[in-house]
Protein backbone atom coordinates (compact mmCIF):
# COMPACT_ATOMS: atom_id res chain seq x y z
CA UNK A 1 0.00 0.00 0.00
CA UNK A 2 1.40 3.54 -0.83
CA UNK A 3 1.22 6.18 1.98
CA UNK A 4 1.09 10.20 1.02
CA UNK A 5 2.83 12.32 3.64
CA UNK A 6 -1.15 13.77 3.85
CA UNK A 7 -2.22 10.58 5.29
CA UNK A 8 0.52 9.84 8.05
CA UNK A 9 -0.03 13.68 9.17
CA UNK A 10 -4.02 12.71 9.15
CA UNK A 11 -2.89 9.76 11.17
CA UNK A 12 -1.48 11.77 13.80
CA UNK A 13 -3.64 14.62 13.83
CA UNK A 14 -6.68 13.51 12.74
CA UNK A 15 -7.79 12.72 16.32
CA UNK A 16 -6.16 15.62 17.99
CA UNK A 17 -7.93 18.65 19.51
CA UNK A 18 -7.24 22.26 17.39
CA UNK A 19 -6.92 25.06 20.10
CA UNK A 20 -5.71 27.56 17.85
CA UNK A 21 -3.65 30.63 18.75
CA UNK A 22 -2.16 33.62 16.91
CA UNK A 23 1.14 33.29 16.57
CA UNK A 24 3.49 30.95 17.83
CA UNK A 25 7.56 30.72 17.46
CA UNK A 26 10.10 28.31 18.46
CA UNK A 27 13.57 26.52 17.44
CA UNK A 28 15.66 23.63 16.94
CA UNK A 29 19.20 23.02 16.75
CA UNK A 30 21.16 21.45 13.69
CA UNK A 31 22.30 18.07 14.07
CA UNK A 32 25.23 16.65 12.50
CA UNK A 33 25.26 12.72 11.96
CA UNK A 34 27.83 10.31 13.09
CA UNK A 35 26.87 7.76 11.29
CA UNK A 36 25.00 8.82 8.35
CA UNK A 37 21.32 8.65 6.89
CA UNK A 38 22.20 8.67 3.05
CA UNK A 39 19.33 6.64 1.40
CA UNK A 40 15.88 6.07 1.62
CA UNK A 41 13.48 3.21 1.26
CA UNK A 42 10.31 5.72 0.38
CA UNK A 43 11.20 9.04 -1.12
CA UNK A 44 7.37 10.36 -0.09
CA UNK A 45 7.59 9.57 3.48
CA UNK A 46 11.53 10.36 3.84
CA UNK A 47 11.90 6.64 5.38
CA UNK A 48 15.72 5.88 5.69
CA UNK A 49 17.19 2.65 4.28
CA UNK A 50 19.47 2.65 7.90
CA UNK A 51 19.29 3.82 11.00
CA UNK A 52 21.20 6.92 12.04
CA UNK A 53 22.85 9.00 15.26
CA UNK A 54 23.54 11.97 15.51
CA UNK A 55 24.88 14.96 17.88
CA UNK A 56 22.81 18.54 18.39
CA UNK A 57 24.98 21.80 17.76
CA UNK A 58 23.91 23.62 20.76
CA UNK A 59 23.42 27.67 19.78
CA UNK A 60 23.51 26.45 16.29
CA UNK A 61 20.25 26.05 14.46
CA UNK A 62 16.41 28.28 13.17
CA UNK A 63 14.10 30.15 14.94
CA UNK A 64 10.96 30.10 13.22
CA UNK A 65 7.68 32.01 14.08
CA UNK A 66 4.27 31.28 12.87
CA UNK A 67 1.63 33.63 12.51
CA UNK A 68 -1.83 33.15 11.76
CA UNK A 69 -2.90 35.62 8.72
CA UNK A 70 -6.54 36.65 8.90
CA UNK A 71 -8.18 37.14 5.26
CA UNK A 72 -4.94 36.25 3.85
CA UNK A 73 -5.21 34.66 0.36
CA UNK A 74 -1.73 32.65 0.17
CA UNK A 75 1.20 31.67 2.84
CA UNK A 76 3.82 34.17 3.14
CA UNK A 77 7.67 32.56 3.84
CA UNK A 78 10.42 34.46 4.58
CA UNK A 79 13.97 33.00 5.13
CA UNK A 80 16.48 35.23 7.03
CA UNK A 81 13.81 38.35 6.57
CA UNK A 82 13.98 38.23 2.92
CA UNK A 83 10.12 37.16 1.29
CA UNK A 84 10.74 33.56 -0.88
CA UNK A 85 8.30 33.91 -3.85
CA UNK A 86 6.23 30.96 -4.73
CA UNK A 87 8.79 29.80 -8.03
CA UNK A 88 11.54 29.00 -5.13
CA UNK A 89 11.63 25.66 -3.85
CA UNK A 90 12.00 26.68 -0.11
CA UNK A 91 9.16 28.16 -0.10
CA UNK A 92 7.34 25.09 -1.88
CA UNK A 93 8.39 22.84 0.46
CA UNK A 94 7.56 25.30 3.88
CA UNK A 95 4.03 25.28 2.28
CA UNK A 96 3.91 21.34 1.51
CA UNK A 97 4.77 21.09 5.21
CA UNK A 98 2.37 23.65 6.04
CA UNK A 99 -0.37 21.14 4.64
CA UNK A 100 0.16 18.76 6.40
CA UNK A 101 -1.02 20.83 9.57
CA UNK A 102 -3.90 22.92 7.89
CA UNK A 103 -7.21 22.38 9.26
CA UNK A 104 -9.05 24.23 6.46
CA UNK A 105 -8.36 25.16 2.72
CA UNK A 106 -8.57 28.93 3.79
CA UNK A 107 -5.85 28.86 6.90
CA UNK A 108 -3.21 30.48 5.80
CA UNK A 109 -0.03 31.66 7.72
CA UNK A 110 3.13 34.05 7.93
CA UNK A 111 6.30 31.90 8.21
CA UNK A 112 9.74 33.71 9.68
CA UNK A 113 12.32 31.62 9.90
CA UNK A 114 16.35 32.59 10.55
CA UNK A 115 19.04 30.57 10.07
CA UNK A 116 22.12 30.76 12.19
CA UNK A 117 24.26 29.06 9.49
CA UNK A 118 24.12 28.54 6.10
CA UNK A 119 21.03 27.66 4.13
CA UNK A 120 21.99 25.01 2.40
CA UNK A 121 26.10 24.68 2.47
CA UNK A 122 26.11 20.72 3.83
CA UNK A 123 25.59 22.41 7.30
CA UNK A 124 21.83 20.74 8.12
CA UNK A 125 19.81 24.09 7.92
CA UNK A 126 17.25 21.58 6.48
CA UNK A 127 17.10 19.67 9.73
CA UNK A 128 17.05 22.17 12.45
CA UNK A 129 14.35 24.20 9.96
CA UNK A 130 12.15 21.66 9.18
CA UNK A 131 11.98 20.86 13.16
CA UNK A 132 11.72 24.16 14.09
CA UNK A 133 8.93 24.46 11.87
CA UNK A 134 6.98 21.65 12.74
CA UNK A 135 6.75 22.67 16.56
CA UNK A 136 5.78 26.49 15.22
CA UNK A 137 3.10 25.09 13.45
CA UNK A 138 1.84 22.41 16.15
CA UNK A 139 2.11 25.35 18.70
CA UNK A 140 -0.03 27.81 16.09
CA UNK A 141 -2.66 24.81 15.70
CA UNK A 142 -2.51 24.23 19.58
CA UNK A 143 -2.34 20.68 18.98
CA UNK A 144 -0.83 18.57 21.48
CA UNK A 145 1.32 15.62 20.59
CA UNK A 146 4.14 13.57 21.68
CA UNK A 147 7.62 13.41 21.38
CA UNK A 148 7.06 10.64 19.08
CA UNK A 149 4.61 11.82 16.61
CA UNK A 150 6.39 15.57 16.22
CA UNK A 151 9.61 13.75 14.95
CA UNK A 152 7.55 11.13 12.50
CA UNK A 153 5.69 15.33 11.39
CA UNK A 154 9.28 16.89 11.07
CA UNK A 155 10.74 13.82 9.47
CA UNK A 156 8.31 14.13 6.26
CA UNK A 157 9.78 17.91 5.85
CA UNK A 158 13.43 16.17 5.82
CA UNK A 159 14.83 13.20 6.51
CA UNK A 160 17.09 14.54 9.20
CA UNK A 161 14.40 17.15 10.73
CA UNK A 162 13.48 14.03 13.15
CA UNK A 163 16.63 14.30 14.97
CA UNK A 164 16.89 17.96 15.27
CA UNK A 165 13.66 17.51 17.73
CA UNK A 166 16.51 17.01 20.42
CA UNK A 167 19.61 17.66 21.91
CA UNK A 168 22.54 15.86 22.52
CA UNK A 169 23.05 12.36 21.05
CA UNK A 170 20.11 11.01 19.06
CA UNK A 171 19.22 8.02 17.30
CA UNK A 172 16.88 8.03 14.29
CA UNK A 173 15.14 4.35 14.55
CA UNK A 174 14.32 3.41 10.58
CA UNK A 175 11.63 1.42 11.52
CA UNK A 176 10.48 -1.24 9.84
CA UNK A 177 6.53 -0.21 8.68
CA UNK A 178 5.34 1.16 5.39
CA UNK A 179 3.43 4.00 6.99
CA UNK A 180 6.58 4.64 8.88
CA UNK A 181 4.68 5.15 11.97
CA UNK A 182 8.00 3.08 13.91
CA UNK A 183 10.55 5.72 11.85
CA UNK A 184 11.23 8.43 14.36
CA UNK A 185 14.34 9.39 16.41
CA UNK A 186 15.01 8.69 20.15
CA UNK A 187 17.49 11.00 22.85
CA UNK A 188 20.32 9.22 24.12
CA UNK A 189 20.95 11.32 27.39
CA UNK A 190 24.41 10.47 27.60
CA UNK A 191 26.67 13.88 28.21
CA UNK A 192 30.04 14.25 26.91
CA UNK A 193 31.35 17.55 28.86
CA UNK A 194 34.68 17.71 26.88
CA UNK A 195 33.42 16.57 23.49
CA UNK A 196 34.19 19.42 21.25
CA UNK A 197 33.15 19.39 17.85
CA UNK A 198 34.88 22.32 15.10
CA UNK A 199 33.29 23.25 12.42
CA UNK A 200 35.32 24.84 9.34
CA UNK A 201 33.06 26.93 6.70
CA UNK A 202 35.73 26.11 3.60
CA UNK A 203 33.00 27.26 1.17
CA UNK A 204 29.12 28.21 1.89
CA UNK A 205 27.73 28.46 -0.97
CA UNK A 206 24.64 27.04 -2.04
CA UNK A 207 25.67 23.32 -3.41
CA UNK A 208 24.39 22.42 -6.49
CA UNK A 209 23.59 18.60 -5.94
CA UNK A 210 21.14 18.94 -2.48
CA UNK A 211 21.17 15.95 -0.32
CA UNK A 212 17.59 14.67 -1.49
CA UNK A 213 19.03 14.28 -5.26
CA UNK A 214 22.12 13.26 -4.48
CA UNK A 215 20.69 10.28 -1.60
CA UNK A 216 18.16 9.02 -4.94
CA UNK A 217 21.11 9.28 -7.59
CA UNK A 218 23.58 7.22 -5.15
CA UNK A 219 21.35 4.57 -4.99
CA UNK A 220 19.62 4.47 -8.06
CA UNK A 221 23.62 4.37 -9.92
CA UNK A 222 26.10 3.44 -7.13
CA UNK A 223 26.92 -0.63 -7.37
CA UNK A 224 28.88 -0.07 -3.57
CA UNK A 225 25.50 1.50 -2.41
CA UNK A 226 24.80 -2.44 -1.44
CA UNK A 227 27.68 -2.52 1.03
CA UNK A 228 26.15 1.06 2.32
CA UNK A 229 23.73 -0.24 5.39
CA UNK A 230 25.55 -3.07 6.58
CA UNK A 231 28.94 -0.43 7.47
CA UNK A 232 26.16 1.81 8.90
CA UNK A 233 24.27 -0.96 11.24
CA UNK A 234 28.03 -2.26 12.53
CA UNK A 235 28.54 1.68 13.19
CA UNK A 236 26.15 2.59 15.30
CA UNK A 237 26.65 -0.45 17.35
CA UNK A 238 30.72 0.83 17.78
CA UNK A 239 29.09 4.86 18.21
CA UNK A 240 26.47 4.07 21.10
CA UNK A 241 29.03 2.00 22.88
CA UNK A 242 31.35 4.85 22.62
CA UNK A 243 28.86 7.00 24.00
CA UNK A 244 27.82 4.99 26.61
CA UNK A 245 31.45 4.44 27.50
CA UNK A 246 33.00 7.67 26.61
CA UNK A 247 35.55 5.83 24.40
CA UNK A 248 36.89 9.02 22.01
CA UNK A 249 38.85 6.94 20.05
CA UNK A 250 36.17 4.50 19.16
CA UNK A 251 33.66 7.54 18.32
CA UNK A 252 35.79 9.53 16.18
CA UNK A 253 37.26 6.56 14.22
CA UNK A 254 33.66 5.36 13.69
CA UNK A 255 32.10 8.38 12.36
CA UNK A 256 35.49 9.31 10.52
CA UNK A 257 35.16 5.75 8.90
CA UNK A 258 31.29 6.15 8.45
CA UNK A 259 31.59 9.86 6.81
CA UNK A 260 34.38 8.33 4.17
CA UNK A 261 32.33 5.47 3.23
CA UNK A 262 29.21 7.46 2.57
CA UNK A 263 31.42 9.95 0.21
CA UNK A 264 32.56 6.44 -1.40
CA UNK A 265 29.50 6.04 -2.04
CA UNK A 266 28.59 8.74 -3.66
CA UNK A 267 31.80 8.83 -5.36
CA UNK A 268 31.30 5.57 -6.58
CA UNK A 269 27.61 6.85 -8.45
CA UNK A 270 27.35 7.86 -12.01
CA UNK A 271 27.77 10.14 -12.95
CA UNK A 272 30.06 11.38 -9.86
CA UNK A 273 28.86 12.94 -7.15
CA UNK A 274 31.53 14.78 -4.83
CA UNK A 275 31.19 17.43 -2.67
CA UNK A 276 34.61 18.13 -1.89
CA UNK A 277 36.82 20.48 -2.84
CA UNK A 278 40.49 20.53 -2.61
CA UNK A 279 40.38 22.60 0.74
CA UNK A 280 38.28 19.69 1.88
CA UNK A 281 41.52 17.56 1.38
CA UNK A 282 43.93 19.60 2.38
CA UNK A 283 42.27 19.22 5.74
CA UNK A 284 41.53 15.84 6.47
CA UNK A 285 45.50 15.34 5.43
CA UNK A 286 46.27 17.66 8.37
CA UNK A 287 43.59 16.11 10.58
CA UNK A 288 46.00 12.89 9.51
CA UNK A 289 48.86 14.07 10.15
CA UNK A 290 47.91 15.29 13.61
CA UNK A 291 47.12 12.07 14.48
CA UNK A 292 50.10 10.68 13.16
CA UNK A 293 51.61 13.12 15.86
CA UNK A 294 49.69 11.98 18.35
CA UNK A 295 47.01 14.34 18.75
CA UNK A 296 43.69 12.30 18.95
CA UNK A 297 41.57 14.61 16.41
CA UNK A 298 38.91 13.37 13.57
CA UNK A 299 36.48 14.44 11.20
CA UNK A 300 32.97 14.20 9.36
CA UNK A 301 31.72 15.58 6.68
CA UNK A 302 28.05 15.56 5.00
CA UNK A 303 26.67 16.25 1.85
CA UNK A 304 28.77 19.53 0.90
CA UNK A 305 32.78 20.71 1.30
CA UNK A 306 33.03 21.81 4.83
CA UNK A 307 34.77 19.52 7.59
CA UNK A 308 33.50 19.53 11.13
CA UNK A 309 36.75 18.48 13.63
CA UNK A 310 36.17 15.60 16.54
CA UNK A 311 38.28 16.12 19.37
CA UNK A 312 38.47 16.57 23.42
CA UNK A 313 38.70 19.90 25.31
CA UNK A 314 41.99 18.90 26.32
CA UNK A 315 43.12 19.21 23.02
CA UNK A 316 41.50 22.69 21.47
CA UNK A 317 44.36 24.48 22.01
CA UNK A 318 46.39 22.63 19.43
CA UNK A 319 43.09 22.19 17.02
CA UNK A 320 42.91 26.54 16.82
CA UNK A 321 46.53 26.80 16.34
CA UNK A 322 46.76 24.43 13.04
CA UNK A 323 43.12 25.90 11.94
CA UNK A 324 43.28 29.72 12.74
CA UNK A 325 39.31 30.01 11.50
CA UNK A 326 37.58 27.06 13.65
CA UNK A 327 34.71 27.61 15.12
CA UNK A 328 34.70 25.31 18.21
CA UNK A 329 31.47 24.07 19.72
CA UNK A 330 31.06 22.94 22.52
CA UNK A 331 28.20 20.20 22.50
CA UNK A 332 27.39 19.46 25.90
CA UNK A 333 27.23 22.31 28.58
C1 LIG B 1 22.80 13.08 7.70
N1 LIG B 1 22.52 14.12 5.46
O1 LIG B 1 22.62 12.01 8.29
C2 LIG B 1 23.07 13.02 6.20
C3 LIG B 1 24.53 13.03 5.90
C4 LIG B 1 23.50 14.68 4.57
C5 LIG B 1 24.69 13.86 4.66
O2 LIG B 1 20.52 13.95 6.37
O3 LIG B 1 15.60 14.41 1.53
O4 LIG B 1 18.19 17.06 4.09
O5 LIG B 1 15.09 16.08 3.30
O6 LIG B 1 15.22 13.65 3.88
O7 LIG B 1 17.50 15.23 5.70
C6 LIG B 1 20.65 15.44 4.64
O8 LIG B 1 19.46 14.92 4.17
O9 LIG B 1 17.29 14.89 3.22
C7 LIG B 1 21.23 14.45 5.55
P1 LIG B 1 15.74 14.74 2.97
P2 LIG B 1 18.04 15.61 4.38
O10 LIG B 1 22.84 14.17 8.31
Amino acid sequence: MTFFRTDIAQKILGGCEYRPVERFEASASVNIALCKYWGKRDSQLNLPVNDSLSVALPGKGTRTRVTRLLGGTKDEVFLNERLTQETESFYRRVVDHLDLFRRDAGDYFRVDTVNSVATAAGLASSASGFAALTRAMAGVQGVSLDDDALSILARLGSGSACRSMYDGFVRWYKGGREDGMDSFAKPLRNVWRCLRLGVLTLNAAVKKTSSREGMAHTVETASLYNAWPLQAERDIVALEQAVTTQNFEQLGATAEHNAMAMHATMMASWPPLLYWVPESVAVMQKVWQLREDGVPVYFTMDAGPNVKLLFESRVEHVIRQVFSDVEVIQLFS
